[in-house]
């Protein structure tokens, strides 16, 4: 089983463990960290890091408020979801490719990290999205280096250029001209990595570096290696600026995590991982899909949406009001309809084995009685809509008359909403964290 597989497969054991217990209590929580620092010990993260972020996970699942419609299950998930994003890096970084004009990437690494072969999947995933790119070849230190390049790259239909001797800094040069001039979008530059020390080839990529001044150096690390690769990220920063990090060889190790999140916590962006051997085996390294991939749900950033809806719809404007008591028809209306966008929700709990439902009351009132409270509250007057205590019997009748509903339909509003008035008010004794929760979201 590969890294990513065994770390992916573990996390995700913890989550449906989580998703099984009948209630999510204190104890449950701290069962989940626990879980948590095992998966990820295992996978050789580093043990500070660990700890950090496990310890973020338990507080935040423990002191957070709840948005309306939202569990606090449902509200576990989503933290440890972006705590672990975050940890590995919170948005995708990409490649910057200026239209008509081309763009340089130079590929530094040591020796068998895999930038011969990470330049030809690089091109490849590029050429696939409608650019042309050609690789340079600067490794004259390795006999056959440039014909393992050649090779590789003539499957995919990649234009190569490179020579057996002469100086890497001269061939780099030639082959960008030859390239530029014919309007390559993306060129390149694969370099050599073995060198008599350590402080030759440093030496070699920062002359190299200033002749090809590329646009972006990219370094290729082992991922086999762990977190080492964080002492490796920070010896060859030192000699060329390191624009971002591709991390090969996810596929055949059970270090991938402790490599992913070294990586991060120098501060360089990953920008690709490595998942095998063959030329279509590399991913745009996109921390949110990756998560949910490692967690085991397909759709677990849809959920985490989801809820993030929920809370915004209630933090727009309204908060405040509704906290300081002032509950109207419309603002039920409003979150009623918030909890309605979450409605797959129930669906995507129903796919996790070992089965667990949503509570089903508020998705299901939202879901069927929307479209009648719409009708109903539009056949209101304002004074109703914002007071609805004033709604009596004859009022009722109007009302159901106006809006084509039955008497029973409104009541069935109204009591709604003074269950939902409620709510509102034990909320208001969690106020203070809610509403520093509210800050730190917006
Ligand atoms: N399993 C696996 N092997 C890889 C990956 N990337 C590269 N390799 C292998 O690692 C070895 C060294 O790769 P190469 O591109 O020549 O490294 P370079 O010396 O940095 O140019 C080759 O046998 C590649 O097939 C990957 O993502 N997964
Ligand atoms: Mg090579």
């Amino acid at each position: 089983m590969s890294a990513l597989e065994s770390l992916g497969r573990s996390l995700a054991d913890a989550v449906k463990k989580l998703l099984r217990l009948p209630i999510v209590d204190e104890k449950a929580v701290r069962e989940l960290v626990k879980d948590l620092q095992r998966v990820l010990l295992a996978a050789d993260v580093n043990v500070d890091l660990v700890l950090q972020m496990s310890r973020k996970v338990e507080e935040r699942s423990l002191n957070e408020a709840l948005p309306p419609g939202v569990s606090r299950r449902e509200h576990v998930i989503k933290v440890l979801y972006e705590e672990i994003t975050r940890f590995l890096g919170e948005k995708p970084a990409k490649v910057s490719l200026e239209p008509k004009r081309s763009t340089t990437i130079m590929l530094v690494g040591i020796q068998g990290s895999g930038k011969t072969t990470g330049a030809v999947k690089l091109a490849r995933f590029y050429q696939k999205r409608g650019l042309r790119a050609a690789i340079v070849c600067t490794d004259t230190f390795r006999p056959g280096a440039f014909e393992q390049l050649k090779q590789l790259a003539d499957r995919v239909g990649v234009p190569t250029y490179g020579s057996k001797d002469g100086k890497p800094e001269r061939i780099a040069r030639e082959g960008l001209e030859n390239f530029r001039k014919q309007g390559f979008d993306l060129i390149l530059v694969d370099t050599a990595g073995r060198h008599k020390n350590e402080r030759d080839l440093m030496e070699e990529m920062r002359r190299l570096s200033e002749a090809v001044k590329p646009d972006e150096v990219m370094l290729v690390i082992d991922g086999t290696i762990g977190q080492q690769a964080a002492s490796q990220a920070a010896a060859f920063n030192q000699s060329t600026t390191v624009g971002s990090i591709f991390v090969t060889k996810l596929d055949g190790s059970a270090k991938g995590g402790g490599a992913l999140s070294a990586v991060t916590a120098t501060g360089s962006k990953i920008k690709f991982i490595g998942t095998g051997e063959k030329i279509e085996d590399i991913e745009q390294f996109v921390p949110a899909n990756f998560v949910g991939r490692l967690m085991g749900m397909g759709d677990i950033q849809g959920l985490v949406e989801r809820v993030r809806e929920a809370e915004l719809s209630l933090a727009r404007g309204k908060t405040r009001d509704i906290l300081h008591g002032r509950f109207t028809l419309k603002d039920m209306y409003e979150q009623m309809e918030a909890v309605r966008k979450m409605g797959p929700l129930k669906k995507i709990w129903s796919m996790i084995p070992g089965g667990y439902s949503l509570p089903e009351d508020m998705v299901e009132v939202a879901e069927k009685r929307l479209d009648s409270w719409r009708v109903i509250i539009q056949s209101m007057c304002k004074e109703e809509v914002e007071n609805p205590k004033i709604i009596d019997s004859s009022r009722t009748r109007r009302i159901a008359r106006g809006s084509g509903r039955s008497e029973r339909d409104v009541k069935e509003l109204l009591n709604q909403y003074s269950a939902m008035k409620k709510m509102m008010k034990s909320m208001r004794r969690q106020q203070s964290t809610l509403m520093r929760r509210l800050q730190f979201s917006a």
